[in-house]
């Protein structure tokens, strides 16, 4: 069912202030930044082979991002990992038993579908699926 990692999410405070280092620290290659209103975050990502960095800054007090940040400050904030068929993949895991934070895919960025496993039934890692767009 999960193909590969498609990217590791990053809490930052900011992104002008994070970008610097993977781009020109690390040299990974820069793709750009979006919005995803729905989620309250700016994101930016960062290729490194077939996965990515996405950098999480939060657009909003109640993004879930400035809950995390203000309690853990900066720092791995989810897993996430690529299916072919999320529709599946969920009712799947759903089938399995797996507490799920999204019943139903949600937008991500790039057009995809994205939905979260709850980090209390996954280890302490929240875990991200995703049908992308890229
Ligand atoms: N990783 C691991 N554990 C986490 C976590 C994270 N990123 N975020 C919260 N938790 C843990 C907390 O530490 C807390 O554990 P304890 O009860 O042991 O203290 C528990 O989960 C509940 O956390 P909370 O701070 O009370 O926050 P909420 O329950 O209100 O929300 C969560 C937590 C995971 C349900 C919520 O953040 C969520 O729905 N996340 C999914 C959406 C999201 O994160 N979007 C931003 C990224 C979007 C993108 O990539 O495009």
């Amino acid at each position: 069912m999960t193909e590969k990692i498609n990217h590791i999410g990053i809490a930052v405070k900011s992104l002008d202030a994070s970008i610097p280092f993977y781009r020109d620290g690390l040299g990974m290659t820069f793709e750009g930044t979006e919005e995803v209103a729905e989620q309250k975050v700016k994101v930016a990502f960062l290729q490194v082979g077939e996965s990515r960095i996405e950098l999480l800054e939060p657009t909003a007090e109640d993004s879930p991002v400035a809950k995390f940040l203000e309690k853990n400050g900066e720092g791995i904030h989810h897993m996430a990992y690529e299916v072919a068929d999320i529709e599946a993949a969920l009712a799947d895991l759903k089938e399995k038993g797996v507490r799920l934070i999204d019943e139903t895919p949600r937008r991500g960025a790039h057009n995809s579908l994205i939905a979260f496993l709850h980090p209390k039934a996954t280890g302490g890692v929240l875990t991200e699926i995703c049908q992308c767009g890229h």
